[in-house]
């Protein structure tokens, strides 16, 4: 028997937040999204902002069925879901010719992949297409494996954590056809490459290749099929994860990569770069009269073979340093410095190659239809959520940074979105008050005082620059700014919860202590070797690589003293002011993931995880501002045409002016003259409760939430 709306709606809530009665309360809010998770509804909007709650099962939604369904259909009409934001972004790229950007944000584990994933394959079923846009679409969705190989871990809060960022264009012609894509991608955790927390993993591919390679292939590259063989592979003790089947993906992964048109030469290059970290991290050293030296050479003989190296030049490489201050002259390096350079090496091996396989996707995904060079775009943003650790660093820094920007983004965005359409509208409001967080951008970035401005200056500073007088520097340039702490200047109780070596930033989201112990300026200055008060002569080592791609990614050009150096972090703003940049110049939507808990388990929902995140995504704030002003808006026609029926005068059809037949009609449904405002095309309803009534009904009927929630197996 069909449920009344009222209980429907006691059951499964409001599937859309303007529509909770007691809209500031955030225990209403959260209890919202628990009785949605609770029925398998995973997805609620805030206005057209998509919130999804990751439910760690498969759920019976994102079938051929479910993908019609939303096909080419009005955003409030069906319920929500991923593909309704997919569809509504690719409708309004058709009609409007406005280029799209969806960004996908929430924490570690949080299902920002998958929305990506399901996204491109919504497009992928659902677009026209012709025998080429089919390789296309091919290629588009194979670089999805390939990339999570070489930039995906388990770590312990996901088991597939994507360890880089992501900004995927996809590109269609005019008729609606994906014709070409293209990836812009992110600080790569490059650490992870020879160290590894407890519990964690190392980048997907070494394993996959260590269980899935051919015998014949691992002979060739001189590996062994025992993951516990490798000192890169060995520290978070993890070799294998319940989830992963890594001989499986290796599979996948090898014909993704045909897909994708790399040739048997290129995965011979590609697979004796990756054997060759391998090989690097097992290369022992020993020390004679405090230098360092090799005590073994059967890795170098490898390493000598793959990379097309000289071994003893090599050999030389990974055990000496030139000295700047005496010119070109090279000496010895003690036991540290030299495992240091080897894992510096490794890093700028795997970080380079990761680059170049981003670029030869690209090359592969360029649209090549000369005959017309137009196309419409809709970019998807995955990128990492912010990050708190016990330990921060500088990566931290980097992806909490990134995500400052991201808010800011979204601030100016979705307030200036609806003032614009007020003011195109004619309509006055009230803006709502909020936190700008544009403040802590400024201090992370701003020219000549900003962090990174501070940490390039001691960076590139030749003397006695360290962690400590950076740390100092920072306290006597920004010491007195609000979202600013260092250990000196904290009062009493912060000193107690943070180390001499921290600073502590005041984010948006939360307080961070980022250690600069070391790693900071280590992190900073392994990126542009050449400024090392020890130059390491691996890069230049390199440069000489017969390997294809090697020689690709190692430019003698940087090895010139002439060439002033960026470091890591100055690198890392530009590239965010360029994705800044793109972003705006595109029209968004947004995607707010959240995890219902922490032991990525299905149907638990952990009230007090989820309220941290609803706080730091603010979206509290976010419903409040699309509540201050109208909820709800329609074109008039769209309006009439929908609600007619609901009053005698306007049915069966309304004579007059549009405007006069949605005023009769309003006002019959018993608005005041508060609660809504006529504008030049459009009515808007600051809280449409009664018309809600009937149209959640109908939406409710129309979605046929039942099926949905009755398909999977019930929540525990
Ligand atoms: V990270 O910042 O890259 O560490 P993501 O990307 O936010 O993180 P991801 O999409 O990888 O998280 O999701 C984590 C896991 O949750 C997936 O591997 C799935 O097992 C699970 N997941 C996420 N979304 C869904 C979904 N819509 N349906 C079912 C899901 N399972
Ligand atoms: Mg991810």
């Amino acid at each position: 028997m069909m449920e009344s709306a009222l209980t429907a709606r006691d059951r499964v809530g409001v599937q859309d937040f303007v529509l909770l009665e007691n809209y500031t309360s955030e225990a209403a809010f959260i209890e919202n999204l628990r009785k949605r998770f609770k029925e398998n509804l995973i997805y609620t909007y805030i206005g057209s902002v998509l919130v999804s709650v990751n439910p760690y099962k498969d759920l019976e939604i994102y079938n051929k069925n479910h993908m019609e369904r939303y096909r080419g259909v009005n955003f409030y009409e069906v319920s929500p879901h991923i593909y309704a934001v997919g569809d509504n972004s690719y409708r309004s790229m058709r009609t409007e010719r406005k280029d799209q950007c969806i960004l996908i944000s929430g924490e570690s584990g949080a299902g920002k992949t998958e929305a990506s994933k399901k996204i491109l394959q919504y497009y992928a079923v659902t677009c026209p297409a012709s025998e080429q846009v089919q390789t296309v679409k091919d290629r588009l969705l194979q670089s999805n494996p390939v990339l999570e190989a070489f930039g995906n871990a388990k770590t312990l809060r996901n088991d597939n954590s994507s360890r880089f960022g992501k900004y995927m264009d996809i590109q269609f012609d005019f008729k609606g056809a994906p014709v070409g894509g293209h990836i812009i991608n992110y600080l790569l955790e490059k650490s992870r490459v020879v160290h590894q927390n407890h519990g964690e993993r190392n980048f997907h591919i070494f394993y996959q290749l260590i269980e899935g390679g051919e015998e014949d292939l691992l002979r060739r590259l001189g590996l062994e099929r025992n993951p516990q063989q490798y000192q890169y592979l060995v520290k978070g003790n993890c070799p294998k994860v319940s989830s992963i089947n890594d001989r499986s993906d290796w599979k996948t992964v090898r014909k993704a990569l045909t897909v994708i048109g790399f040739n048997e030469d290129d995965v011979e290059e590609l697979l004796n770069i990756i054997a060759s970290v391998l090989h690097l991290g097992n290369v022992q050293y020993g020390e004679e009269d405090g230098s360092a030296c090799i005590t073994s050479d059967t890795q170098i003989k490898y390493l000598a073979r793959l990379l097309g190296v000289n071994g003893t030049v090599l050999t030389e490489a990974l055990t000496h340093k030139k000295i700047i201050a005496k010119g070109e002259e090279v000496g010895p390096l003690n036991l540290e410095q030299a495992s240091s350079a080897r894992d510096a090496l490794s890093k700028a091996v795997y970080g380079r190659t990761f680059t170049w396989l981003v670029n030869k996707i690209n090359t592969s995904l360029t649209y090549t239809d000369d005959s017309s060079k137009h196309y419409s775009v809709i970019g998807l943003l995955d990128i990492y959520g912010f990050e708190v650790f016990q330990h921060n660093s500088f990566e931290q820094f980097c992806i909490n940074y990134c995500n400052e920007k991201l808010q800011q983004l979204f601030i100016e965005l979705t307030l200036k979105s609806e003032q614009e359409e007020y003011e195109a509208e004619g309509i006055t409001w009230e803006p709502v008050q909020y936190f700008n967080n544009k403040i802590i951008c400024d201090l992370v970035e701003e020219k000549f005082k900003g962090i990174i401005s501070i940490l390039d200056e001691e960076c590139l500073r030749p003397g006695d620059a360290s962690d400590l007088t950076f740390l100092e520097k920072l306290a006597d340039t920004v010491g007195g700014h609000p979202h600013f702490v260092t250990h000196k200047l904290a009062d009493a109780k912060t000193r107690k919860v943070m180390g001499r070596e921290e600073f502590r930033l005041l984010h948006y989201a939360g307080e961070v202590n980022y250690n600069v112990n070391g790693v900071f300026l280590r992190c900073v200055k392994t990126v542009c070797v050449c400024v090392c008060v020890c130059v390491c002569v691996c890069l230049q080592v390199m440069c000489m690589s017969e390997n294809k791609i090697l020689n690709q990614c190692f430019d003698r050009e940087e090895l010139s003293d002439k060439k002033r150096p960026e470091t890591a972090a100055a690198q890392f703003k530009a590239s965010l002011a360029k994705l800044m940049e793109i972003l705006m110049s595109k029209e968004p939507s947004y995607v707010r993931c959240m995890k219902p808990n922490d032991s990525k388990q299905a149907g638990r929902f952990d009230e007090v995880l989820i309220r941290h995140q609803v706080k730091y995504l603010g979206l509290m704030e976010n419903l409040r501002v699309r509540r201050a002003g109208f909820a709800y808006r329609r074109r008039y026609e769209v309006f009439l045409q929908r609600y007619k029926s609901l009053c005698p005068d306007t049915w069966p059809n309304w004579q007059g002016k549009l405007s006069d037949g949605v005023a009769t009609l309003v006002k019959h449904l018993g608005y005041k003259p508060e609660e809504y405002k006529l504008g030049r095309s459009k009515i808007f309803i600051r809280f449409p409760k009664t018309l809600f009534g009937t149209e959640e009904a109908t939406v409710i009927m129309n979605a046929g939430y039942d099926s949905s929630s009755s398909s999977s197996s019930s929540s525990s």
